[in-house]
């Protein structure tokens, strides 16, 4: 077979087994389009702005586990694209993204659109390749899957000049089918020795606490940490990102960690003798002040990544290697030593956690006047609950009250940007989702200013017909912002009330959507159904919540997890344990 550059790019997404591809022409990628459109296996969606082809991409390898795929084309089109390649990056996303370049002879010479995107994006990708020949791009993109999907994922770029793309330029074509890179082999399977020590320690651990973070979920890992959970009867806490991974009502369960975690998960880290962190990074968002991490633990770190080993906490039990392999040899050493856990011990410290628990920290004062932000989240849980759903998030206080308020029992179904926290993130990363999923009920929780951020996606979801439900919870600030300036900088409201804002129902119907607006607790059940019984059309739910409502409990910067404060209403009305 003999193909131009070009072609042989679309045929190699066919032969990865790509069905979508996110982008949005150019000069550039001009030859690459010619063969896209000279072809139908590979679907290309038209998006409006290159950051949200990422970010779509984005979403649909998160709630698939197959790798998103983008095109764009050089300079402007692909510094556009930066932001989301940094946020599949922070989350480790597997992710290709095809840039166009300018002709091999111009690069360097300031030509029209050119932009260095290797240089640019060198920090912010697992890898990335300029080609600079013809005969190699079958072979570039190949390793591209290959290094975004194995190992610790992430996302690859391949910059590919315009004139290597020349349809008069014809070659024979294969495409590999196994890569083979001498200087990339991650390593898949955890040392046994290291195992087996691990598994000694929390034999004799009094206080354990299994930390479990996205690397659970990317690594498809849920059911062998379930078995283990259950083997051990350890308790259980979830990263922002590891939602999902293990059922929120599980009664192991002591909810998310850190800046914004349960009183339960954050205290129990505090006093826990042995961590067993799972596929976690220890995100500054998640420890506090390292100087006050879980003082008198044990560590036991199991990640697929070397580099994220001692990188912010100091680990004793280091084990590289697949969550999901390594989880099931420490199951098969347990089974092997038919040893016990430490019971007596573990019964005393479920007993503490209970207690901790009973504080019920989540607790807010619900009002019948305005909306509260927690109980908005709480009857989109009661009203989704039965159905086959997915649940993408912006960036502020909605995420965090839907990471506390809605409990994800599966892995895959909570879809947020925790690394780099991109607001404008959740509107086309429910693109990628409904795209991958068109039967599945696919919303998105975003605030006023989080949808402004790629709100010219609405036009895209008209052209596919993506039948997405927005529910925005508008408080007319930026909400987190705000309540940092509240507690930190004295009420001075510096540049965060969202003026000016557009009449929603009004601008989603000029796209050809479904608007509808509710400002009484009364009504939100009853118009979230009607929304959710809309089958065939995008709606938005302006909801109108408190302007000043707070995400509690917090963990202030640079304090430890037992010094979170709780919310006024709680600490008025309980003595804390
Ligand atoms: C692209 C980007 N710019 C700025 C920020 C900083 N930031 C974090 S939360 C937030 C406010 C978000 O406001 P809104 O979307 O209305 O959500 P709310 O907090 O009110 O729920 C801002 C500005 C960010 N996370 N991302």
């Amino acid at each position: 077979m003999e193909l131009s550059g070009a072609e042989i790019i679309v045929q190699a997404l066919k032969d990865e087994g790509v069905k979508y591809i996110w982008g949005y022409p150019g000069g550039a990628v001009l030859h690459i389009y010619d063969a896209i459109f000279r072809q139908d296996g590979v679907r290309h969606i038209l998006v409006r702005h290159e950051q949200a082809a990422i970010h779509a991409a984005d979403g649909y390898a998160r709630a698939t586990g197959e790798p998103g795929v983008a095109l764009v084309t050089s300079g402007p089109g692909a510094t556009n694209a930066v932001t989301g390649i940094a946020t599949a990056y922070l989350d480790s996303i597997p992710m290709v993204v095809i840039t166009g370049q300018v002709p091999l002879p111009f690069i360097g010479s300031d030509a029209f659109q050119e932009v260095d995107i290797t240089g640019i994006t060198r920090p912010c990708v697992k890898h990335n390749f300029l080609v600079k020949r013809v005969e190699d791009i079958a072979e570039t993109l190949a390793k591209a899957f290959y290094i975004a999907t194995s190992g610790r994922p992430g996302p690859v770029v391949v910059d590919i000049p315009k004139d290597i793309t020349d349809p008069n330029v014809k070659i024979a074509y294969s495409y590999p089918k196994k890569v083979e890179m001498r200087s990339y082999k991650p390593i898949v399977k955890g040392h046994p020795r290291q195992i087996r020590k691990a598994v000694d320690i929390m034999l004799k651990a009094e206080r354990p606490v299994l930390y479990i973070g996205g690397g659970v979920v990317l690594g498809e890992a849920s059911e062998e940490l379930g078995k283990l959970a259950e083997v051990s009867g350890f308790p259980v806490t979830n990263t922002l990102m590891g939602l999902g991974a293990f059922p929120a009502s599980h009664k192991q369960n002591m909810g998310m960690l850190g800046m914004h975690g349960t009183y339960e998960a954050n205290m129990a880290m505090h006093e826990a003798d042995v961590l067993i962190a799972v596929g976690a990074r220890f995100d500054d968002r998640v420890t506090g002040k390292i100087a006050q991490f879980c003082p008198d633990a044990t560590i036991i770190h199991i990640d697929v990544d070397p580099a994220s080993i001692s990188k912010n906490v100091r680990v004793d039990v280091p084990i590289v290697g697949h969550v999901k392999g390594v989880l099931k040899d420490m199951l098969k050493t347990f089974d092997e030593q038919k040893s016990e856990f430490n019971t007596k011990a573990l019964a005393v410290w479920l007993e503490r956690i209970e207690r901790w628990r009973g504080l019920n920290c989540l607790d807010y004062a619900n009002s019948d006047t305005v909306i509260k932000p927690q109980f908005a989240v709480e009857t989109l849980h009661k009203v989704t609950k039965d159905m086959d759903f997915y649940l993408t998030s912006d960036v502020g206080q909605h995420q965090m009250f839907t990471a506390q308020f809605y409990p994800f029992e599966k892995p895959r179904r909570w879809i947020n940007s925790g690394g780099l926290g991109t607001m404008g993130f959740g509107l086309p990363a429910a693109m990628g989702v409904q795209q991958a999923f068109p039967d599945a009920t696919v919303a998105c929780v975003t605030g006023e200013a989080s949808i402004q951020m790629c709100i010219q996606e609405l036009a895209t979801c008209r052209q596919w017909d993506l039948p997405i439900k927005i529910i925005l919870l508008n408080n007319g600030y930026m909400g987190m912002v705000r309540q940092w300036q509240e507690f930190f900088y004295d009420r001075r409201y510096s540049h965060t009330y969202v003026d000016a804002l557009p009449d929603f129902s009004a601008l989603v119907e000029s796209y050809g959507h479904v608007g509808m607006r509710v400002d009484k607790p009364a009504d939100l059940e009853a118009a979230y159904q009607e929304a959710f019984s809309i089958k065939d059309k995008l709606v938005l739910v302006n909801v109108i919540t408190d302007p000043e409502e707070n995400v509690y409990p917090m963990i202030e910067l640079g304090k430890g997890h037992h010094e979170m404060f709780m919310s006024p209403h709680l600490s008025a009305a309980r003595e804390l344990a």
